[in-house]
């Protein structure tokens, strides 16, 4: 394994080393341990690897680029050299199961914050795991999980951030949905700023969450909600149903009022927020 000093096709040139991100660290656990590489299949695959064989909690991996970036489900996750933010951080929550869906929020919230600080501007997060800027998506949240049901093993947590691309940095399929912070404010941004910010609040809210301190997170999370209160399609288990988002349940499930009057929740699905005009 190879560590990076200066990774190169770098927007800003040296914008990414473990030093500049040491520099700026504020934390007690997240990226205590810090690698920084200049390639990998995965920093999530990684991580669960090293979650594995043992390592501490708070380990922070980040690439430059990612050659099999992966999002939920099979899907894919663009990762192109240079250009975005590629991390996975090694948490080991001592929770049941149940209790650590409620961790990708926290991730978001740390993301946005820290997307904000950096950037300075709005960021929302759509359930479950978007981080929408302007309403395109300009970051992304992969939450894995190890172990039995009543106790968790450990949990990496994998970040997704666009940070400099361009338009012309997207591939087609994404041009009408994806963000970055540079296409929100014509701004270039170092990464390892935004890292660094990255780990601070995330140190920062799991700490909240390990205090059990879990309604602290929920508020926050509703109020930096972009699919609260929206008319919504959910899409789980291959069927499809229309409703109204409502709230965010005590694990983190999103509570939906079905067409029709039931409450229902859900804890595992894609959800779409239908635009105004289709709402009945
Ligand atoms: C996600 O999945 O949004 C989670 C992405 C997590 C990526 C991080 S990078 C570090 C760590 N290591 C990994 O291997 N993964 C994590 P999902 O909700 O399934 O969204 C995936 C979908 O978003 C794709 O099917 C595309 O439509 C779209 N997409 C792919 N790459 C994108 C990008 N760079 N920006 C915006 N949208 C993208």
């Amino acid at each position: 394994m190879h560590v990076s000093r200066d990774v190169g096709a770098a927007r800003i040139p040296g914008d990414l080393t473990p030093e500049r991100i040491q520099a700026r660290l504020r934390t007690e656990v997240i990226g205590r341990s810090l690698r920084v590489l200049t390639e990998v299949r995965s920093t999530n695959d990684l991580a669960m690897e090293e979650g594995r064989r043992g390592a501490p909690e708070g380990l922070a991996i980040l690439a430059d680029r990612q050659t099999g970036g992966r999002g939920r489900r099979g899907r894919a996750w663009e990762s192109p050299a240079g250009l975005g933010l590629y991390t996975s951080i090694l948490l080991r929550p001592e929770c049941p199961a149940a209790k650590a869906p409620v961790l990708t929020l926290l991730a978001g919230l740390a993301t946005g914050e820290a997307m904000g600080e950096v950037a300075g501007l709005p960021v929302r997060l759509k359930w479950p795991n978007d981080v929408l800027v302007g309403g395109r998506k300009a970051a992304g949240i992969l939450a894995e999980m190890a172990g039995a049901d009543e106790r968790v093993s450990h949990v990496v947590i994998g970040i997704g951030i666009n940070v400099n691309q361009g338009p012309g940095d997207f591939p087609a399929p994404l041009l009408a949905t994806a963000g970055s912070l540079f296409l929100a404010t014509g701004r270039l941004t170092a990464r390892s700023e935004l890292a660094a910010a990255l780990y601070n609040s995330l140190d920062r809210w799991y700490r909240v969450f390990r205090a059990g301190r879990i309604e602290a997170i929920l508020a926050a999370g509703r109020e930096r909600s972009a699919t609260l209160g929206h008319a919504v399609e959910v899409l789980e288990g291959g069927g499809r149903w229309r409703g109204r988002a409502v709230d965010l349940d005590d694990d983190g499930a999103l509570l939906v009022r079905e067409e029709g009057g039931a409450l229902r929740r859900v804890l595992a699905g894609d959800v779409s927020i239908r635009a105004p005009e289709t709402v009945t």
